[in-house]
């Protein structure tokens, strides 16, 4: 488990150019295609929980405290979870906190039985293609967004522990990414610290709030939701 410290920034033709007026190492190209799931009635990125499938692994992403004081400060920081079996006890845990499980859902038992799955020789933390439907539909989840981006990443010398990435989504959208990883709430100060300096140096503005890939299709393609989002203060303007 590790915590994602991130700050995202709008990037230009010239942008490449200047990380390597830095000194950044090309680090290489991916591409991956992310499906994510919610329920009907948004019950998890209401609560600012992102679960997706990016190729065959899924991925739970929740907020980590933050400082509600420092309204100036536009980095967010997500737990990520990767091993399955834990991202469904947060589901569960979420969804039916006191155990009751909702009206016309038949999810109770999905915890258990991708367990009891695993135990029978599947990849142990990831599902399978046949068997990944059945506990989301068990939980009610269902896909409301896909979308596949290429993204080039880059890093600087002496700091292994960040990565700058430049995002272009297929729906025609590009935004940069100053990510640090760390593995305790403790070393987010530090990370916040790294993350201002990083963004000074490569003449990014650390105070302007820019939108995600999410926010960007979401605002796109599924209004209803995004205006939900917007009223509950999990996105922002
Ligand atoms: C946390 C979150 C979402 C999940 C996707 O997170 P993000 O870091 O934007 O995606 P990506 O593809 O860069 O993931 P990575 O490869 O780094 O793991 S979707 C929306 N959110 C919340 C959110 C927010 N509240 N504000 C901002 C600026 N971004 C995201």
């Amino acid at each position: 488990m590790s915590l994602e410290v991130e700050k995202k920034f709008v990037f230009n033709a010239d942008t490449e150019e200047n990380l390597r007026k830095l000194g950044a190492a090309f680090l290489g190209e991916q591409l991956f295609k992310d499906r994510y799931f919610d329920t009907e009635d948004f019950s998890l990125t209401l609560k600012d929980v992102w679960l997706r499938r990016r190729g065959d692994n899924f991925e739970l992403k929740c907020p980590v405290g933050r400082d509600k004081q420092n309204k100036t400060d536009t980095c967010t920081r997500y737990r990520e979870l990767t091993a399955l079996p834990l991202i469904q006890a947060h589901i569960q845990q979420l969804l039916e906190p006191n155990g009751i499980k909702k009206e016309g859902t038949g999810h109770m038992h999905a915890v258990d039985r991708t367990l009891e799955k695993n135990n029978c020789g599947l990849t142990k933390g990831q599902a399978e293609e046949g068997t990944s439907g059945s506990w989301l539909n068990e939980f009610g989840l269902v896909e409301f967004a896909v979308f596949s981006t290429v993204r080039r990443t880059f890093t600087l010398p002496d700091t292994e522990s960040i990565h700058i990435d430049l995002d272009y989504a297929d729906f025609g959208f590009l935004v940069g990414e100053l990510e640090v990883l760390v593995k305790t709430e403790e070393q987010i100060p530090e990370a916040l610290t790294t993350i201002k300096e990083l963004a000074e140096k490569l003449g990014v503005s650390n105070s302007e709030r820019v939108p995600g890939k999410m926010d960007a299709y979401l605002q796109r393609f599924c209004p209803d939701h995004y205006q939900r989002l917007l009223e509950a203060h999990v996105l922002h303007r």
